[in-house]
Parts: C-alpha cells; sequence; structure tokens
C-alpha cells in the first residue's frame, strides 16, 4: 500500500442490503424441499461465494454430495434463484442498511469515486430496487468475471473500471470469501461482522452503522504512513 486514497469499492449482499438473509431463505427452502439439514452454520460459509458453488457446499453439508447430475444441479440452482428473486421484489429503498447512505454521501464529499463488486448475478436488480444504482461509478457483478471471490478478479476489475489504482481503494465485505478477495487485490479491507471471524482484515466494525468515513480514513492513512517508513 502506498498511495493516497482513490476510491471506496463495497460488496452488496450483506454490506448495502441485508439480502444475506434472502440467500439463506431461499436455500432453506430449496434444502427443505430436499429434506436435507441446512444450518445457519452452513451458510456463513456460502457468503459471497456463486450460486453454484452455494449448491455444492449445500449438498456436501447434507451428505448428498453425489446424488445429483449436472443437470440437475443446474435445475436445483435455477429453483434457489426462483425463490430468491420472489424475496427481493419486496425490497424498497428502507432495506438500505443504517449508515450506508450517510457513508457513501461522507465518500462522494470527499471526491472519491465509489464502486460495486458483487458476486451476484442479481445485483442490478438489488440495486434498482434500492434506488441506488446511479450512485456508483462502476457495478462489477458475477456476469462479468471469469473467477468469483476468493479471486481479486472482481475487485481488480472494479479498480480498472474507476480508473484506480488498487493499492488506493478500500473494500468493504461482510465474508471471508470477500476480504480473501480485496487482501488479494492488494487493497485495505474493511470488513463487517465478528473481530474473530475476520483476522486477515484491516479493520473491522461489528455492523453497518459503525462505519464512519472520517475514522475508516484516519486508519487508512495511519496504515499508509507507516508503511512509507
Ligand atoms: P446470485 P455478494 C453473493 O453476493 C452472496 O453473498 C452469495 O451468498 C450468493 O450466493 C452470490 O452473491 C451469488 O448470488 O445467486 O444472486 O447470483 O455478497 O458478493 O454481493
Ligand atoms: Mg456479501
Amino acid at each position: 500500500m502506498a498511495t493516497d486514497l482513490q476510491a471506496v469499492i463495497f460488496d452488496l449482499d450483506g454490506v448495502i442490503t441485508n439480502t444475506a438473509e434472502y440467500h439463506f431463505l431461499a436455500w432453506k427452502k430449496l434444502a427443505n424441499e430436499l429434506r436435507i439439514p441446512f444450518s445457519k452454520e452452513c451458510n456463513e460459509e456460502l457468503k459471497g461465494i456463486s450460486r453454484m458453488e452455494s449448491l455444492e457446499k449445500i449438498l456436501a453439508c447434507g451428505g448428498r454430495k453425489y446424488d445429483f447430475s449436472e443437470s440437475e444441479k443446474m435445475s436445483l440452482a435455477a429453483k434457489k434463484n426462483e425463490h430468491y428473486q420472489r424475496l427481493i421484489e419486496e425490497i424498497t429503498p428502507r432495506d438500505i442498511l443504517p449508515g450506508i447512505q450517510a457513508f457513501i454521501s461522507a465518500i462522494k464529499r470527499a471526491s472519491l469515486k465509489l464502486g460495486v463488486a458483487s458476486a451476484s448475478k442479481n445485483a442490478l436488480t438489488v440495486l434498482n430496487a434500492l434506488a441506488l444504482q446511479s450512485e456508483f461509478d462502476c457495478i462489477v457483478d458475477a456476469k462479468e468475471i471469469k473467477n468469483g471471490k476468493p479471486h481479486p478478479e472482481i475487485f481488480l476489475e472494479a479498480a480498472k473500471l474507476l480508473n484506480v489504482d488498487p493499492a488506493g481503494c478500500i473494500g468493504i465485505e461482510d465474508s471471508q470469501a470477500g476480504i480473501k478477495a480485496i487482501k488479494a487485490a492488494g487493497m485495505y479491507a474493511v470488513a463487517i461482522g465478528e473481530k474473530d471471524v475476520f483476522g486477515n482484515a484491516d479493520l473491522v466494525v461489528t455492523t453497518t452503522a459503525e462505519l464512519s468515513f472520517e475514522y475508516i480514513k484516519k486508519c487508512y492513512d495511519m496504515k499508509l504512513q507507516n508503511s512509507d517508513k
């Protein structure tokens, strides 16, 4: 890290809005239909990873890893997506998580660029429902990349579209796969969640309500100064 702050790149599900819960409910409905156990613990492993990878993990957790053909798995993933899309039909701007709007405004006042890097193919639908799409200078979703999180591709692609140095970016994530992706992209990583889960993040806040731009910028600048010594 050796450059002034230029941009902030947000994960979507679980950071801007609580769609992480809707993903859980949609997977839970599918798991119930298949009569396989699916717990919150297993769900933790799904945050930030693609639909098909999530399905593979759920089948493995439920001891049914080898029970379905590739085309059956495609149908199961499509079914989960139908459940999920029904849930996100209800989303309105009131579902933006606490603190996010003020955080976005502070970033804009500082004349920094704003991006979204989401592993979800439904990212644009969700951002539209939240009436937030026009706030971001770039939105990169799963449709535009080859490698999912924890690979850094999605964050690097966002930095490229924003025309900024990855080393001048802060990434905000609620998943372990996402924090690994941000670090692998050479960015400053802010995690939302429990401290003990995100040992590899540069900064951890418990909820989005604690996202203070001034404080995060101060921490970023301190790291920058220390890396210059
Ligand atoms: P979809 P994010 C991720 O979004 C979710 O965290 C993850 O749970 C989900 O499986 C993935 O998107 C794919 O979503 O099925 O809608 O394409 O957190 O990277 O914004
Ligand atoms: Mg997320």
